[in-house]
């Protein structure tokens, strides 16, 4: 639980001054955005980034987790089982991050650490 608080608190500081950088209702899903260094391919650390923006924007109540009814309007809700490995019904960064590691590896296609833009389009 302290772990959680600290962890939230941080990505607050840490995040606060992109957030306003990235439209509201962006996805993982939107390459120009997460390629913030604008250099025509996401590498891993722009992805956690990213995602760490993704949930600070959805996170209407701001309690560091993403419950289902904030992801409503999500691209792909069903995958919300999928990522909520513990089973509690929310999404913590943690979770995400293990998720989205996994997605980063799967969509880098020739494994060479960045996702292009080819590669983010072959994303089923
Ligand atoms: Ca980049
Ligand atoms: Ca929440
Ligand atoms: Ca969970």
């Amino acid at each position: 639980m302290i772990k959680q608080v600290v962890g939230c608190a941080l990505l607050v500081v840490l995040a606060a001054p992109a957030v306003a950088q990235v439209k509201a209702g962006a996805d993982p899903a939107r390459f120009d955005v997460a390629d913030a260094n604008k250099d025509g391919q996401v590498d891993l650390a722009e992805y956690g980034n990213f995602v760490e923006e993704w949930v600070l924007l959805n996170d209407a109540d701001r309690d560091g987790k993403l419950s289902r009814d904030e992801l409503k309007d999500a691209p792909n809700p069903s995958k919300f089982d999928t990522i909520d490995s513990n089973r509690d019904g929310f999404l913590v960064i943690e979770e995400l991050s293990t998720y989205s590691d996994g997605d980063f590896a799967a969509m880098d296609a020739n494994s060479d650490g960045k996702i292009d833009r080819a590669e983010s389009a072959q994303r089923k």
